[in-house]
């Protein structure tokens, strides 16, 4: 039969981009019902071509749904995922709230589709866009050479912050526009956006021509949540728990594609060629290294698709086994949405 599907997180950043998934992909599903906060509820969004009217949260929203894809802040889901997983729906739950949780899977269907099946409390997670972003790539390599460590710097796209985040960009970028005498002297930019914009921000400084090295909360010993969960979230997913992992998350005035710059480490000898022929294979990666011909990802070229795309692969001139990457996924689509949909078309196919 066909499953009844909830989109719990409607309106948001994702959630838009959530509709527009489910609307051009296979069409599986019997019912889909969209939810949101009761701010939201009443409002009429498209769906696979047809108007549906958001319906508010609550208990009632779960019933008769089969599976409930979520994109809302951790609390809430920490609230209202153990609601829809008692009412009787899987929920694919993109929050990092039941993430690192032992019974819970977190899945990433190019790596470890089975583990969708392996969910004692009704509940599958899907991981943070930065691990995301780069997983299906790191995970192809990992198959064939066995993955030791890795050490990243992120360049985060601001819609990882949501539709809050890239409104900041745009409007940064138009209170700025046309003086070509800013970004030359220590604070000038601050002083020129405190005059035209609203203190707070998304984000700890200007994004408007500037990069951050700030992505998440404050954690233990200086580190930013994103950066533990790139760790932990990479470990789990790729079943190595002793990967070693160090990392540094930076935001970029970029509206959407996250890219990482990786220097991977394997068990044994890797070449630039071996790389090439495998991630040549990978079904969702795509691969553009060809830098004699300027032949290499970046965000603006890739935004608005699927794959997991790589170039600038080198081998490191000083670590043995190690190999130099550049990495680029939308952060909204395979970073998110798609990566739960592909979940919830696995559990899906069990109806
Ligand atoms: C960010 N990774 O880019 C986060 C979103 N989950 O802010």
């Amino acid at each position: 039969r066909r499953p009844n599907l909830a989109l719990i997180g409607a309106t948001g950043a994702v959630g838009t981009v959530m509709r527009d998934i489910v609307s051009t992909r296979a069409d599986i599903w019997g019912e889909i019902r969209l939810v949101a906060s009761p701010r939201s509820a009443g409002k009429a969004l498209r769906v696979r071509g047809e108007d549906v009217v958001v319906q508010a949260l609550a208990p009632e929203v779960f019933d008769g749904i089969d599976i409930a894809i979520f994109d809302v802040p951790d609390v809430v889901s920490a609230v209202w995922v153990p609601i829809a997983a008692e009412r009787g729906a899987i929920a694919v739950d993109k929050s990092g709230t039941f993430r690192m949780e032992p019974d819970v899977p977190l899945v990433v269907p190019e790596i470890n589709p089975l583990e969708a099946r392996n969910r004692p409390r009704g509940i599958i997670s899907t991981p943070n866009c930065t691990t995301l972003s780069m997983m299906a790539a790191i995970g192809a390599l990992h198959a064939e050479y066995t993955l030791t460590e890795l050490v990243v710097a992120s360049y985060q796209a601001v819609s990882g912050a949501g539709v809050a985040g890239s409104a900041r960009l745009y409007d940064e970028v138009e209170a700025l526009a046309g003086d070509r005498t800013i970004g030359q002297a220590a604070g000038d930019v601050r002083k020129a956006l405190a005059n035209k914009l609203p203190a707070d921000s998304p984000f700890p400084a200007p994004i408007a021509f500037n990069v951050v090295p700030w992505a998440g909360s404050l954690k233990e010993d200086g580190w930013a949540s994103e950066e533990l969960k790139l760790r932990n979230e990479s470990r789990k997913i790729l079943g190595i728990p002793e990967l070693k992992v160090s990392s540094t998350c930076v935001r970029v005035p970029v509206i959407t594609t996250h890219s990482l710059a990786v220097h991977a480490r394997f068990e044994r000898e890797i070449t630039v060629a071996d790389a090439h022929r495998v991630l040549e294979a990978a079904p969702t990666v795509v691969l553009m290294d060809d830098p004699a011909n300027g032949v290499y990802p970046t965000p603006l070229d890739v935004v608005g698709t699927d794959p997991t795309y790589v170039g600038r692969i080198r081998q490191a001139i000083d670590f043995p086994n190690s190999l130099d990457l550049f990495v680029c996924g939308d952060n909204l689509r395979k970073g998110a949405a798609l990566n739960a949909a592909e979940i919830a078309e696995l559990v899906a196919a069990e109806f």
